[in-house]
Protein backbone atom coordinates (compact mmCIF):
# COMPACT_ATOMS: atom_id res chain seq x y z
CA UNK A 1 0.00 0.00 0.00
CA UNK A 2 1.69 3.21 -1.10
CA UNK A 3 1.33 6.00 1.39
CA UNK A 4 0.21 9.16 -0.35
CA UNK A 5 3.02 11.64 0.32
CA UNK A 6 2.12 13.97 3.17
CA UNK A 7 2.79 16.86 0.85
CA UNK A 8 2.80 17.55 -2.89
CA UNK A 9 5.52 19.04 -5.01
CA UNK A 10 6.98 21.98 -3.07
CA UNK A 11 8.93 25.00 -4.25
CA UNK A 12 12.55 25.22 -3.19
CA UNK A 13 11.65 27.90 -0.65
CA UNK A 14 8.84 25.74 0.80
CA UNK A 15 11.22 22.79 1.09
CA UNK A 16 13.69 25.03 2.92
CA UNK A 17 10.97 26.17 5.32
CA UNK A 18 10.01 22.55 5.95
CA UNK A 19 13.67 21.74 6.65
CA UNK A 20 13.89 24.67 9.09
CA UNK A 21 10.85 23.42 11.02
CA UNK A 22 12.40 19.95 11.28
CA UNK A 23 15.78 21.37 12.34
CA UNK A 24 14.04 23.41 15.05
CA UNK A 25 12.02 20.41 16.25
CA UNK A 26 15.17 18.30 16.67
CA UNK A 27 17.19 21.13 18.19
CA UNK A 28 15.15 21.18 21.44
CA UNK A 29 15.78 17.49 22.14
CA UNK A 30 18.77 17.88 24.41
CA UNK A 31 20.29 16.79 27.73
CA UNK A 32 20.81 20.47 28.60
CA UNK A 33 18.09 23.04 29.16
CA UNK A 34 19.81 25.88 27.40
CA UNK A 35 22.19 24.14 24.98
CA UNK A 36 22.03 21.37 22.37
CA UNK A 37 23.79 18.24 23.63
CA UNK A 38 22.54 14.86 22.38
CA UNK A 39 24.90 11.97 22.97
CA UNK A 40 24.79 8.38 21.78
CA UNK A 41 22.37 5.93 23.47
CA UNK A 42 20.87 8.54 25.78
CA UNK A 43 17.15 9.30 26.33
CA UNK A 44 17.64 12.32 24.05
CA UNK A 45 19.01 10.06 21.32
CA UNK A 46 15.97 7.83 21.64
CA UNK A 47 13.56 10.81 21.52
CA UNK A 48 15.26 12.22 18.39
CA UNK A 49 15.34 8.76 16.78
CA UNK A 50 11.60 8.38 17.34
CA UNK A 51 10.92 11.79 15.80
CA UNK A 52 13.07 10.98 12.75
CA UNK A 53 11.42 7.56 12.42
CA UNK A 54 8.01 9.25 12.29
CA UNK A 55 9.20 11.64 9.57
CA UNK A 56 10.59 8.71 7.56
CA UNK A 57 7.28 6.83 7.77
CA UNK A 58 5.33 9.96 6.72
CA UNK A 59 7.66 10.28 3.72
CA UNK A 60 6.77 6.74 2.65
CA UNK A 61 9.85 4.99 4.03
CA UNK A 62 9.46 1.95 6.26
CA UNK A 63 11.53 2.78 9.33
CA UNK A 64 13.21 0.54 11.88
CA UNK A 65 15.93 0.94 14.50
CA UNK A 66 18.92 -1.35 14.02
CA UNK A 67 20.91 -3.10 16.77
CA UNK A 68 23.33 -0.14 17.01
CA UNK A 69 20.58 2.48 17.44
CA UNK A 70 20.62 3.71 13.84
CA UNK A 71 17.21 4.55 12.35
CA UNK A 72 16.95 3.10 8.84
CA UNK A 73 14.12 4.17 6.51
CA UNK A 74 13.79 1.94 3.44
CA UNK A 75 12.04 2.27 0.08
CA UNK A 76 12.12 -0.55 -2.53
CA UNK A 77 12.90 0.10 -6.21
CA UNK A 78 9.88 1.61 -8.00
CA UNK A 79 11.12 0.67 -11.48
CA UNK A 80 13.17 -2.15 -12.96
CA UNK A 81 16.72 -1.63 -14.08
CA UNK A 82 20.18 -3.14 -13.87
CA UNK A 83 20.57 -1.86 -10.31
CA UNK A 84 17.18 -3.03 -8.99
CA UNK A 85 18.93 -5.42 -6.63
CA UNK A 86 20.98 -2.55 -5.16
CA UNK A 87 20.25 0.14 -2.59
CA UNK A 88 21.43 3.73 -2.51
CA UNK A 89 22.19 4.77 1.09
CA UNK A 90 21.69 8.39 2.15
CA UNK A 91 22.59 9.36 5.67
CA UNK A 92 24.15 11.46 8.35
CA UNK A 93 24.08 11.62 12.14
CA UNK A 94 21.63 12.86 14.80
CA UNK A 95 24.08 12.87 17.68
CA UNK A 96 25.81 16.15 18.52
CA UNK A 97 28.84 17.48 20.32
CA UNK A 98 28.39 19.34 23.63
CA UNK A 99 26.69 22.75 23.28
CA UNK A 100 26.39 22.04 19.57
CA UNK A 101 25.03 23.76 16.52
CA UNK A 102 21.70 22.46 15.28
CA UNK A 103 22.69 21.68 11.65
CA UNK A 104 25.78 19.43 12.00
CA UNK A 105 24.57 15.94 11.06
CA UNK A 106 20.86 16.62 11.57
CA UNK A 107 20.63 18.60 8.32
CA UNK A 108 21.85 15.62 6.29
CA UNK A 109 19.21 13.30 7.71
CA UNK A 110 16.45 15.87 7.17
CA UNK A 111 17.59 16.63 3.60
CA UNK A 112 17.54 12.88 2.86
CA UNK A 113 13.95 12.55 4.11
CA UNK A 114 12.78 15.68 2.25
CA UNK A 115 14.45 14.42 -0.96
CA UNK A 116 12.45 11.18 -0.68
CA UNK A 117 9.27 13.25 -0.16
CA UNK A 118 9.99 15.24 -3.31
CA UNK A 119 11.00 12.21 -5.40
CA UNK A 120 7.63 10.65 -4.57
CA UNK A 121 5.64 13.87 -4.92
CA UNK A 122 7.21 14.37 -8.35
CA UNK A 123 6.52 10.76 -9.37
CA UNK A 124 10.20 9.94 -9.94
CA UNK A 125 10.43 6.13 -9.95
CA UNK A 126 13.92 4.95 -9.07
CA UNK A 127 15.38 1.73 -10.52
CA UNK A 128 17.14 0.96 -7.21
CA UNK A 129 16.20 0.78 -3.54
CA UNK A 130 16.88 3.73 -1.29
CA UNK A 131 17.53 3.90 2.45
CA UNK A 132 17.86 6.99 4.64
CA UNK A 133 20.07 6.42 7.70
CA UNK A 134 20.15 8.43 10.93
CA UNK A 135 23.36 7.39 12.69
CA UNK A 136 23.48 7.77 16.48
CA UNK A 137 27.22 8.04 17.06
CA UNK A 138 29.28 9.99 14.58
CA UNK A 139 30.77 12.51 16.99
CA UNK A 140 32.24 10.02 19.47
CA UNK A 141 31.68 12.37 22.42
CA UNK A 142 30.17 10.00 25.00
CA UNK A 143 32.59 7.11 24.40
CA UNK A 144 36.28 7.45 23.37
CA UNK A 145 35.48 5.86 20.00
CA UNK A 146 33.76 7.48 17.02
CA UNK A 147 31.76 6.59 13.88
CA UNK A 148 30.41 3.59 15.83
CA UNK A 149 27.00 3.22 14.25
CA UNK A 150 28.17 3.68 10.66
CA UNK A 151 30.99 1.20 11.35
CA UNK A 152 28.27 -1.34 12.24
CA UNK A 153 26.35 -0.56 9.02
CA UNK A 154 29.58 -0.90 7.02
CA UNK A 155 30.53 -4.17 8.73
CA UNK A 156 33.78 -2.75 10.11
CA UNK A 157 32.82 -2.34 13.77
CA UNK A 158 35.55 -3.54 16.13
CA UNK A 159 33.73 -5.42 18.92
CA UNK A 160 36.59 -4.56 21.34
CA UNK A 161 34.97 -1.10 21.38
CA UNK A 162 32.03 -2.62 23.28
CA UNK A 163 34.19 -2.58 26.40
CA UNK A 164 35.16 1.11 26.31
CA UNK A 165 33.45 3.13 29.04
CA UNK A 166 32.02 6.62 29.23
CA UNK A 167 32.93 9.10 31.99
CA UNK A 168 30.50 7.39 34.38
CA UNK A 169 32.09 3.99 33.74
CA UNK A 170 29.15 2.70 31.66
CA UNK A 171 30.50 0.49 28.85
CA UNK A 172 29.26 0.78 25.29
CA UNK A 173 27.85 -2.75 25.61
CA UNK A 174 25.85 -1.85 28.76
CA UNK A 175 24.58 1.37 27.20
CA UNK A 176 23.56 -0.43 24.01
CA UNK A 177 21.58 -3.05 25.93
CA UNK A 178 19.95 -0.42 28.16
CA UNK A 179 18.98 1.52 25.01
CA UNK A 180 17.31 -1.53 23.46
CA UNK A 181 20.14 -2.24 21.04
CA UNK A 182 21.78 -5.65 20.79
CA UNK A 183 25.57 -6.13 20.86
CA UNK A 184 25.14 -9.73 19.69
CA UNK A 185 23.33 -8.65 16.49
CA UNK A 186 25.73 -5.94 15.34
CA UNK A 187 27.51 -8.14 12.84
CA UNK A 188 24.30 -9.10 11.01
CA UNK A 189 23.31 -5.42 10.67
CA UNK A 190 26.07 -4.83 8.12
CA UNK A 191 25.08 -4.09 4.52
CA UNK A 192 26.57 -6.46 1.99
CA UNK A 193 28.94 -4.63 -0.34
CA UNK A 194 27.51 -6.00 -3.65
CA UNK A 195 24.02 -4.80 -2.64
CA UNK A 196 25.11 -1.18 -2.10
CA UNK A 197 24.97 1.25 -5.03
CA UNK A 198 26.74 3.88 -2.92
CA UNK A 199 26.49 6.14 0.11
CA UNK A 200 25.62 9.83 -0.19
CA UNK A 201 25.80 12.37 2.64
CA UNK A 202 24.69 15.99 2.68
CA UNK A 203 26.48 17.95 5.40
CA UNK A 204 27.26 21.53 6.32
CA UNK A 205 30.75 22.50 5.18
CA UNK A 206 31.88 23.53 8.66
CA UNK A 207 34.39 25.78 6.92
CA UNK A 208 34.42 29.18 5.11
CA UNK A 209 35.11 28.19 1.47
CA UNK A 210 31.57 28.15 0.03
CA UNK A 211 30.53 31.33 1.78
CA UNK A 212 33.65 33.14 0.50
CA UNK A 213 32.90 31.84 -3.03
CA UNK A 214 29.26 32.93 -2.76
CA UNK A 215 28.03 29.43 -3.59
CA UNK A 216 25.40 27.46 -1.64
CA UNK A 217 26.75 23.98 -2.38
CA UNK A 218 29.99 22.13 -3.07
CA UNK A 219 31.17 18.64 -4.03
CA UNK A 220 33.45 16.90 -1.55
CA UNK A 221 36.54 15.23 -3.04
CA UNK A 222 37.86 13.49 0.11
CA UNK A 223 37.78 13.47 3.92
CA UNK A 224 41.05 14.29 5.68
CA UNK A 225 43.21 11.69 7.40
CA UNK A 226 42.36 11.70 11.11
CA UNK A 227 43.43 10.10 14.39
CA UNK A 228 42.39 10.46 18.02
CA UNK A 229 44.71 9.72 20.91
CA UNK A 230 44.62 9.76 24.70
CA UNK A 231 47.75 11.05 26.44
CA UNK A 232 48.21 10.27 30.13
CA UNK A 233 50.89 11.77 32.37
CA UNK A 234 51.57 10.43 35.83
CA UNK A 235 53.67 12.57 38.18
CA UNK A 236 53.59 12.90 41.93
CA UNK A 237 51.09 14.68 44.12
CA UNK A 238 52.57 17.08 46.63
CA UNK A 239 51.86 20.08 48.83
CA UNK A 240 51.59 23.26 46.74
CA UNK A 241 53.18 25.23 49.54
CA UNK A 242 56.13 23.12 50.56
CA UNK A 243 57.64 21.25 47.56
CA UNK A 244 60.39 23.37 45.94
CA UNK A 245 59.90 23.83 42.18
CA UNK A 246 63.04 21.86 41.23
CA UNK A 247 61.82 18.85 43.21
CA UNK A 248 58.37 18.58 41.62
CA UNK A 249 57.03 15.94 39.25
CA UNK A 250 54.11 18.08 38.18
CA UNK A 251 51.94 16.15 35.68
CA UNK A 252 50.08 19.25 34.53
CA UNK A 253 53.17 21.32 33.75
CA UNK A 254 54.50 18.37 31.76
CA UNK A 255 51.19 18.21 29.90
CA UNK A 256 51.29 21.94 29.25
CA UNK A 257 54.73 21.66 27.64
CA UNK A 258 53.50 18.83 25.40
CA UNK A 259 50.35 20.77 24.45
CA UNK A 260 52.36 23.81 23.37
CA UNK A 261 54.59 21.53 21.29
CA UNK A 262 51.43 20.02 19.69
CA UNK A 263 50.47 23.52 18.54
CA UNK A 264 53.98 24.32 17.26
CA UNK A 265 54.18 21.07 15.26
CA UNK A 266 50.73 21.62 13.75
CA UNK A 267 51.59 25.20 12.75
CA UNK A 268 54.61 23.87 10.81
CA UNK A 269 52.36 21.56 8.75
CA UNK A 270 50.08 24.20 7.16
CA UNK A 271 50.88 23.09 3.60
CA UNK A 272 49.46 19.65 4.41
CA UNK A 273 46.40 21.21 6.09
CA UNK A 274 47.76 19.75 9.35
CA UNK A 275 45.68 20.60 12.42
CA UNK A 276 45.93 19.29 15.99
CA UNK A 277 43.57 19.88 18.89
CA UNK A 278 43.53 19.17 22.61
CA UNK A 279 39.83 19.32 23.42
CA UNK A 280 39.45 17.52 26.73
CA UNK A 281 41.67 17.59 29.83
CA UNK A 282 41.28 15.86 33.20
CA UNK A 283 43.50 16.88 36.12
CA UNK A 284 43.70 14.71 39.24
CA UNK A 285 43.34 15.12 42.16
CA UNK A 286 42.12 18.57 40.99
CA UNK A 287 42.62 20.59 44.20
CA UNK A 288 44.18 24.04 43.95
CA UNK A 289 46.73 23.34 46.70
CA UNK A 290 47.88 19.93 45.41
CA UNK A 291 50.55 19.44 42.74
CA UNK A 292 48.74 17.51 39.95
CA UNK A 293 49.65 13.82 39.98
CA UNK A 294 47.70 12.45 37.04
CA UNK A 295 46.65 14.27 33.85
CA UNK A 296 44.82 12.80 30.85
CA UNK A 297 44.08 14.73 27.69
CA UNK A 298 42.69 14.07 24.22
CA UNK A 299 44.66 14.69 21.04
CA UNK A 300 42.95 15.00 17.63
CA UNK A 301 45.29 15.19 14.61
CA UNK A 302 44.25 15.65 10.97
CA UNK A 303 45.94 16.31 7.64
CA UNK A 304 45.31 16.16 3.92
CA UNK A 305 47.62 13.11 3.66
CA UNK A 306 48.17 10.07 5.89
CA UNK A 307 51.94 10.63 5.71
CA UNK A 308 51.73 14.18 7.08
CA UNK A 309 49.39 13.17 9.88
CA UNK A 310 51.46 10.13 10.92
CA UNK A 311 54.68 12.16 10.88
CA UNK A 312 53.11 14.77 13.17
CA UNK A 313 51.87 12.11 15.62
CA UNK A 314 55.34 10.56 15.59
CA UNK A 315 57.00 13.91 16.36
CA UNK A 316 54.53 14.65 19.19
CA UNK A 317 55.07 11.19 20.68
CA UNK A 318 58.87 11.54 20.55
CA UNK A 319 58.69 14.91 22.27
CA UNK A 320 56.38 13.48 24.96
CA UNK A 321 58.90 10.72 25.64
CA UNK A 322 61.65 13.34 26.17
CA UNK A 323 59.43 15.18 28.67
CA UNK A 324 58.99 11.87 30.44
CA UNK A 325 62.79 11.71 31.03
CA UNK A 326 63.43 15.35 31.84
CA UNK A 327 60.57 15.80 34.29
CA UNK A 328 60.65 12.26 35.75
CA UNK A 329 57.01 11.64 34.97
CA UNK A 330 55.45 8.69 33.17
CA UNK A 331 53.90 9.56 29.78
CA UNK A 332 51.55 7.19 27.93
CA UNK A 333 50.20 7.79 24.40
CA UNK A 334 47.26 5.59 23.33
CA UNK A 335 45.71 5.66 19.82
CA UNK A 336 41.91 5.41 20.08
CA UNK A 337 41.03 5.81 16.41
CA UNK A 338 42.85 6.18 13.12
CA UNK A 339 41.25 6.77 9.70
CA UNK A 340 43.16 7.33 6.50
CA UNK A 341 42.09 9.79 3.81
CA UNK A 342 38.66 8.68 2.53
CA UNK A 343 38.39 9.54 -1.16
CA UNK A 344 34.98 10.17 -2.71
CA UNK A 345 34.12 7.99 -5.72
CA UNK A 346 34.33 9.64 -9.17
CA UNK A 347 31.03 8.00 -10.23
CA UNK A 348 29.21 9.68 -7.33
CA UNK A 349 31.09 12.98 -7.45
CA UNK A 350 30.24 13.21 -11.16
CA UNK A 351 26.53 12.70 -10.43
CA UNK A 352 26.72 15.19 -7.55
CA UNK A 353 28.49 17.76 -9.75
CA UNK A 354 25.72 17.34 -12.35
CA UNK A 355 23.01 17.68 -9.70
CA UNK A 356 24.59 20.65 -7.94
CA UNK A 357 25.46 22.33 -11.24
CA UNK A 358 21.89 21.96 -12.51
CA UNK A 359 20.42 23.43 -9.34
CA UNK A 360 22.79 26.34 -8.76
CA UNK A 361 23.16 27.09 -12.46
CA UNK A 362 26.95 27.12 -12.39
CA UNK A 363 29.62 24.40 -12.19
CA UNK A 364 29.96 22.93 -8.72
CA UNK A 365 33.05 23.76 -6.66
CA UNK A 366 35.07 20.81 -5.32
CA UNK A 367 36.59 20.91 -1.86
CA UNK A 368 38.16 18.60 0.75
CA UNK A 369 36.59 17.97 4.15
CA UNK A 370 38.75 18.64 7.22
CA UNK A 371 35.88 17.39 9.34
CA UNK A 372 35.28 13.69 9.80
CA UNK A 373 32.07 12.07 8.60
CA UNK A 374 30.30 8.73 8.52
CA UNK A 375 31.57 8.35 4.98
CA UNK A 376 34.88 7.30 6.59
CA UNK A 377 33.10 4.09 7.64
CA UNK A 378 30.74 3.78 4.69
CA UNK A 379 33.60 3.94 2.17
CA UNK A 380 34.22 0.31 3.20
CA UNK A 381 30.98 -0.58 1.39
CA UNK A 382 32.12 1.00 -1.88
CA UNK A 383 31.42 4.36 -3.44
CA UNK A 384 30.68 7.33 -1.23
CA UNK A 385 30.03 10.96 -2.07
CA UNK A 386 29.18 14.15 -0.19
CA UNK A 387 27.40 17.40 -0.90
CA UNK A 388 28.54 20.33 1.26
CA UNK A 389 26.14 23.11 2.21
CA UNK A 390 27.36 26.67 2.94
CA UNK A 391 27.25 27.63 6.61
CA UNK A 392 27.72 31.14 7.99
CA UNK A 393 31.39 32.04 8.54
CA UNK A 394 32.18 28.32 8.56
CA UNK A 395 31.12 28.20 12.21
CA UNK A 396 30.35 24.71 13.55
CA UNK A 397 30.51 22.70 16.80
CA UNK A 398 29.15 25.95 18.18
CA UNK A 399 25.56 27.11 18.91
CA UNK A 400 26.04 29.93 16.39
CA UNK A 401 26.17 27.41 13.53
CA UNK A 402 23.67 28.58 10.87
CA UNK A 403 22.40 27.67 7.39
CA UNK A 404 19.87 29.73 5.42
CA UNK A 405 16.41 28.42 4.55
CA UNK A 406 17.14 28.92 0.85
CA UNK A 407 20.39 26.94 1.04
CA UNK A 408 18.57 24.07 2.76
CA UNK A 409 15.97 24.07 -0.02
CA UNK A 410 18.69 24.11 -2.69
CA UNK A 411 20.47 21.23 -0.93
CA UNK A 412 17.33 19.07 -1.17
CA UNK A 413 16.89 19.97 -4.85
CA UNK A 414 20.53 19.06 -5.52
CA UNK A 415 20.16 15.71 -3.77
CA UNK A 416 16.98 14.97 -5.77
CA UNK A 417 18.82 15.90 -9.00
CA UNK A 418 21.82 13.74 -8.02
CA UNK A 419 19.63 10.74 -7.27
CA UNK A 420 17.81 11.21 -10.58
CA UNK A 421 21.18 11.36 -12.33
CA UNK A 422 22.18 8.05 -10.69
CA UNK A 423 18.84 6.63 -11.84
CA UNK A 424 19.77 7.47 -15.42
CA UNK A 425 23.20 5.77 -15.20
O1 LIG B 1 35.24 15.51 14.51
C1 LIG B 1 34.71 15.62 13.43
O2 LIG B 1 35.33 16.01 12.48
C2 LIG B 1 33.27 15.28 13.24
O3 LIG B 1 32.51 16.42 13.42
N1 LIG B 1 32.89 14.25 14.14
MN1 LIG C 1 28.88 16.07 11.45
MN1 LIG D 1 30.53 17.26 14.11
MN1 LIG E 1 30.65 14.08 10.57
Amino acid sequence: MTIVPAIGRLTTRQIGERAQAMIDALSVISADEDALTRLYLTPEHRHAAEMVSGWMEAAGLSARMDAAGTVRGAMPPAATGRNSNKVLLIGSHIDTVIDAGRFDGNLGVIVGILAVEQLRARGIALPFGLEVLAFGDEEGVRFPVTLTSSAVAAGVFDTKALDVADEKGVTLREALIAFGGDPERLRQEAYQRPAVLGYLEVHIEQGPVLERAGEPLGVVTAIASQSRHRIRIRGEAGHAGTVPMEMRHDALMAAAEIMLMVEAIARKGKKHALVATVGHVEVMPGASNVIPADVRFSLDVRAATDEARKAAVEEITLFARKIDKRRHVVVGVETMMEKGVATCAPRLTKAIAAGVGAVQGKPARSLMSGAGHDGQSMVQLGDFGMIFVRCRAGISHNPNEWVSIDDMGVAVEALVATIEELGRQ
